[in-house]
């Protein structure tokens, strides 16, 4: 980014340059209204659990990468935040699960939509991946949902049985559950609905979420406890949150 004022060397450099790829997709037309509302809410969460991997998260994120590679229908489902922070490496994970990635946005207009339909397919020219990128063409609706945030593609999101839905709405968490999919959550909010809702819900911000996934697709596997408990595992994130403040504030317990 080599128009960002600040450098390298500035202690809070990666969320400076966060902030500045928000900027410029936003310039282009990429993002909704609200996306650097949600983002900030996002950076507070970052703060309390110290902007890191936190146990639970690596644990969520273990249990995803198991049910993304078993599922017969996987697929990343995309909008404008995830496409701007992290469009190419969903991209890089999309090509090594050979699924399609499917741009669904909440805020939906045609001018959006292209927006980031060009942007995907930039990247996918310029790494040369062999992966589909849906949403241009919707041909059906998630059922439970009105407006055009239901719109979907039959080959993509309504047939997955497993799905990746960063930075997703609570009510189209919701739904996507109700079809029976296992929805794969990535919100750094603990309490909000969607972590609620997902099945699986890794609490982490979404570029470490998805470098993670990329270094560990190769690994092997380890065993997993199973089935995944995500109250549980929300529980135990907020749990994070709590003992980091209560030393923080060096409170006696
Ligand atoms: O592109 P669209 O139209 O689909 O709209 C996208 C946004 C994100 C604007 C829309 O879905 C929205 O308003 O989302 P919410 O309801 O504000 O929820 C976003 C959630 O993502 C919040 O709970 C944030 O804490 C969380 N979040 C924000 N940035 C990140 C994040 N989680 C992980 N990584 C982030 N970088």
């Amino acid at each position: 980014m080599d128009d960002l004022a600040a450098d390298p060397s500035h202690p809070r450099y990666e969320s400076l340059l966060k902030r500045h790829i928000l900027e410029n997709a936003a310039k282009k037309g990429m993002l909704a209204g609200s996306a650097l509302i949600a983002h900030g809410r996002g950076e507070a969460y970052d703060y309390l659990i110290g902007e890191q991997t936190i146990e639970t998260a690596m644990n969520a994120t273990k249990h995803a990468l198991y049910q993304l590679k078993m599922a017969k229908h996987p697929v990343i489902s995309v909008n404008g935040n995830t496409v701007a922070l992290v469009g190419e490496d969903l991209m890089k994970l999309a090509s090594l699960l050979d699924c399609p990635i499917e741009v669904n946005i909440f805020y939906r207009t045609p001018e959006r939509m292209s927006a980031l339909l060009n942007h995907l397919d930039e990247i996918k020219q310029r790494l040369d991946l062999d992966v589909e990128v849906l949403g241009a063409s919707p041909d059906t609706r998630i059922p439970g949902l009105e407006g055009p945030r239901a719109k979907c593609c039959q080959s993509g999101i309504f047939l997955s049985d497993v799905i990746l839905v960063p930075l997703e709405d609570g009510d189209r968490c919701e739904a996507l559950v109700a079809m029976g999919k296992t929805v794969i959550v990535v919100d750094l909010n603990p309490l909000s609905r969607s972590s609620k809702m997902g099945s699986i819900t890794i609490v982490d911000e979404i570029s470490r979420v998805a470098k993670n996934l990329i270094s560990m697709f190769g690994e092997q596997e380890e065993i997993l406890e199973h089935p995944f408990d995500n109250e549980k595992n929300l529980r135990r994130s907020l749990n994070h949150i709590n003992q980091s403040l209560t030393e923080a504030s060096n409170f006696p317990v």
